[in-house]
């Protein structure tokens, strides 16, 4: 684990012997990488004073060319994915392929943006007045915060920021304390790019790493148009309370806690694999990832027997090994809170598969376990709370009506799917009657969403939009329009208001 090696590739000459910084240890093998210093709450004014100085400057450059500042970090992306990817695996104790697919994600998300500055519609309407024309505008919002989470460390921000950027914002990052490195090395790709390019303030993207008092600083700040954070439940309640007070935008992105049906007519070995990637993959700590499936009767002894199966031969060891598919969890506290909810399914009388913890020769103080299976006659109440870990929890279900009530009876609404080929099943999970989730799948899993679609969900999991569709709006205001080409002066409704005189 090479760490001084891939930050001088990514150019980053970090600190690692910060006084009163950050500590950190390798989810890996528990070594210690190092200590990266924070910022302190009364950093925050001057950063959002920046800020709000780069958005102004920002709000007037015509959005093409703020999409060619995207387009530019993008190819800078493309430039340092090896080594940033790498960097991802070694903070955060992903594999490498999804440390590679979180910057392709970046990537993918910077072209997107690249299209839409060219595609910042609004609508034009017709006026019941005559001599008048309507029309929508979309403006910059102005400052926008982005808050993120251990899991993407750096595609997340990339979402917003990429967006956010061609939208006319400047940006603001606060990292997950859990893995500033990849903040500093990502952030600095796209600060490089700021720097040569002419139309932009050099403060249009700034960091700020810290801890829970310099995400309240920023989130407080009336200065601050948009907060968009990705997180907690608990986390997102308290940003949105502060913000909704003020009446500042926000954007959340909270918990998920995500089904899969398998129906009779299920292709069994299709669902088993895909409910593999999406249960233990990334460890279980995707906000997409698996951790209720939801069976028919008639197939729940196959499927449990094939899935047992499966998860006796999930290799478990270092990420940065190649043929790895599941690294280890973030730190100590998640291997903790896994074996509470364990402990608690067991307690409940159900039967419990797999859920130790792991050791793997030469990485003896990582934080790595087993995939654990947990099956039921019922929903669990420990499975309607996310536990940030590979569990999967197992119920059956004998009418589809049943199952889809299932689905809907957590609080949060991230993600769902469906492994059915009856048509009408499939139509009916993706209905209003059907799943309650902001993304619904047919025969695949719920986790690995492309960056095409818009992507958050219902409930608890915070209702905000990012990265595809028509997300871009949500780092925008929008202004009515109507302008009178005539001499008279006709009002809405028909109202008279004639003073008379001249
Ligand atoms: C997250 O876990 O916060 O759909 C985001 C997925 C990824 C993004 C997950 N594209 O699993």
């Amino acid at each position: 684990m090479d760490l001084t090696g891939v930050l001088a590739q990514l150019g980053c000459d970090i600190d690692l012997d910060a006084p009163d910084g950050l500590d950190l240890d390798s989810p890996i093998d528990g070594s210690y990488l190092g200590c990266v210093s924070m910022n302190s709450a009364s950093d925050t004014s001057e950063i959002i004073d920046a800020s709000v100085s780069a958005s102004k400057a920002w709000r007037s450059v015509p959005a093409p060319i703020r999409g060619e500042l995207v387009r530019q970090f993008g190819l800078a992306l493309r430039d340092n994915k090896e080594a940033l990817g790498t960097l991802v695996s070694i903070e955060t104790g992903k594999i490498k392929s999804e440390g590679l697919g979180e910057v392709q994600e970046m990537i993918d998300i910077c072209d997107f943006a690249v299209g839409q500055s060219r595609q910042l519609y609004g609508l034009t309407i017709a006026s019941e007045r005559p001599g008048h024309h309507m029309r929508e505008m979309w403006h910059p919002l102005g400052v926008s915060l982005v808050i993120s989470a251990f899991n993407f460390p750096v595609a997340v921000w990339s979402w917003n920021a990429a967006l956010s950027l061609v939208c006319g914002n400047s940006v603001i990052w606060k990292p997950s304390e859990k893995a500033p490195l990849c903040a500093i090395a990502a952030h600095k790709l796209l600060a490089d790019v700021i720097e040569q390019f002419d139309e932009a303030p050099s403060e249009l993207s700034q960091l700020a790493i810290g801890g829970r008092d310099v995400g309240e600083a920023l989130v407080a700040s009336p200065d601050v148009d948009l907060v968009s954070a990705t997180g907690s439940t608990r986390m997102g309640r308290e940003v949105s309370k502060v913000v909704s007070d003020r009446f500042g935008k926000v954007l959340l992105e909270l918990g998920g806690n995500n089904a899969a049906i398998i129906a009779p007519s299920a292709d069994i070995e299709l669902a088993v694999r895909a409910i593999v990637f999406a249960a233990a993959g990334t460890a279980g700590q995707r906000c997409t990832t698996l951790r209720r499936l939801i069976v028919h009767e008639s197939i729940i002894g196959q499927v449990s027997e094939k899935l047992r199966a499966a998860y006796s031969q999930l290799r478990i060891g270092s990420p940065l090994e190649e043929q790895t598919l599941v690294g280890p969890l973030i730190d100590g506290d998640s291997v903790v809170a896994m074996q509470q909810a364990i402990d608690e399914a067991r307690a409940s009388g159900a039967q419990v598969f797999g859920g130790e913890s792991v050791e793997v020769a030469g990485c003896e103080k990582g934080y790595y376990v087993q995939p654990c299976i947990i099956e039921s006659d019922s929903q669990l109440d420990v499975a309607c709370r996310e536990t940030f870990a590979p569990i999967t929890y197992v119920v059956p279900y004998s009418e589809l009506a049943e199952a889809i009530e299932l689905n809907n009876e957590v609080p949060q609404g991230l993600s769902s799917a469906i492994f059915t080929t009856d048509v009408r099943e499939a139509e009916l999970f993706t209905s209003a009657v059907g799943s309650d989730c902001g993304i619904a799948n047919v025969n695949i899993g719920p986790s690995g969403a492309e960056i095409g679609g818009a992507f958050g969900g219902e409930k608890e999991t915070g209702g905000g939009r990012e990265s595809g569709s028509d997300s871009w709006r949500a780092y925008m205001r929008r202004q009515t329009v109507t302008v009178n080409y005539s001499s008279e002066l006709p009002l809405a409704q028909g109202v008279n208001f004639d003073v008379g005189g001249s």
